[in-house]
């Protein structure tokens, strides 16, 4: 049973937070009902339904407004995360179970932008927790340094193409930092939504950035998940990204055991990564379809693709570049996810060159 003061706490914010107007997910699923089932429950590791809701209490312009504060949230908070989970995976049910991991053929890829045109830059990145341990809220200082130290012996461990360094960013300076995040290397910092979610405690401790010599594989470490491993490339090439992605995540596998759920896949920090947790991108310039941004994100939309600002989420589109990836992660394989990515952006461009 959570702590009365808790419960009092969360009696108090939700009040308050009814009162705001809100779009997001928690609004919509989030009844009086479901909230009086949930204000009382606690998982193992002690979290609330308070750990779970405060981002999108505190920011009524969430999109989803939830977080996992640990693996069995997903079960204690189910009333909440289930019709979420349906609803932004595109009718991932209750009773549905996520299919086993299938990288498939990395060579049948449709090659997107053949003539250079469109395409600025490819990335596909991938999510894990590491097993037996909670997720950002609830986690505490030594967690930091001890999956940072698990993770970062892992990654300096890849071999060939992958062979690369482990940056703490502890040591890292601001100019350095800066540079990386305005290359689109490394997270941003101070991310509002994570900041409410208690996502950001113990700043800068276990969080780093792994890169090898041509920063085409990278790795980050205990920001919003414990692990993103992400292939990036210049250009639009999806099979050569792809294989990278592959060839990195299985040799890491056989070194670090990741949480995995029977009916979720992979166990991420936010609902929207579950399943596969596989977010694969184009930086992507299409001027005549983008003049009108809301109809742009509507076509996209039915290709099951998602359009984010050049700085990726909740930021906004410079120079007319924009990051169109795949929305759903989940009750599809890997290869079905690279694929839906790969045919959609194939689509709008064809569209793009109509008008
Ligand atoms: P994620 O969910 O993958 O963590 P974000 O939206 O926070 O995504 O973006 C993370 C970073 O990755 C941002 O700097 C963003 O600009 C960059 N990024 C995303 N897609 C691409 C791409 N295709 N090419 C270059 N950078 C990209
Ligand atoms: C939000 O709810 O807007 C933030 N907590 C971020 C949600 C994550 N992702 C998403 O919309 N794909």
């Amino acid at each position: 049973q959570a702590a009365a003061s808790v419960v009092q706490l969360l009696e108090s914010e939700f009040t308050k937070y009814l009162e705001k107007p809100s779009n997001s997910l928690l609004r919509k699923y989030l009844t009086r009902d479901v909230f009086d089932k949930l204000k009382t429950r606690k998982t193992r590791f002690g979290s609330s339904l308070l750990d779970v809701i405060q981002s999108g209490m505190k920011n009524p312009d969430s999109n989803i407004g939830v977080y996992a504060c640990d693996p069995e949230a997903y079960t204690i908070f189910a009333a909440l995360f289930d019709p979420i989970i349906e609803e932004y995976h595109e009718g991932f049910k209750p009773m549905d179970i996520h299919p086993p991991a299938n990288w498939g053929d990395p060579s049948v890829m449709p090659k997107l932008d053949p003539e250079n045109k469109y395409i600025i830059s490819t990335r596909i990145r991938c999510a894990r927790s590491l097993e037996n341990y909670p997720f950002n809220p609830t986690m505490t200082n030594e967690h930091y340094f001890e999956i940072q130290d698990k993770l970062s012996r892992a990654l300096e461990s890849l071999d060939g193409e992958l062979k690369g360094k482990y940056y703490p960013l502890k040591d890292m300076d601001k100019e350095t930092k800066q540079r990386l995040i305005d290359e689109h290397f490394l997270f941003k910092e101070g991310d509002r939504f994570l900041q409410d979610a208690h996502a950001c405690e113990f700043w800068p401790n276990g969080r780093g950035i792994f890169y090898n010599d041509k920063k085409t594989l990278l790795a980050w470490c205990n920001e919003e998940d414990h692990l993103r491993l992400i292939s990036m490339q210049m250009g639009g090439d999806l099979t050569a990204v792809y294989t990278r992605l592959i060839n990195a995540i299985c040799k890491m596998e056989r070194q670090v055991k990741f949480s995995h759920d029977k009916r979720l896949g992979y166990l991420t920090f936010c609902p929207t990564n579950l399943g596969t947790t596989i977010r694969a991108s184009v930086h992507i310039k299409l001027p005549k379809l983008a003049v009108d941004l809301p109809e742009f994100e509507k076509i996209a939309g039915t290709y099951n693709l998602q359009v984010r600002g050049t700085r990726g989420e909740h930021s906004e589109s410079e120079g007319g570049v924009y990051d169109v990836s795949n929305k759903r992660r989940m009750g599809l394989t890997e290869h079905e996810a690279i694929l839906e990515m790969g045919k959609g952006i194939a689509e709008l461009i064809k569209k793009e060159e109509s008008l």
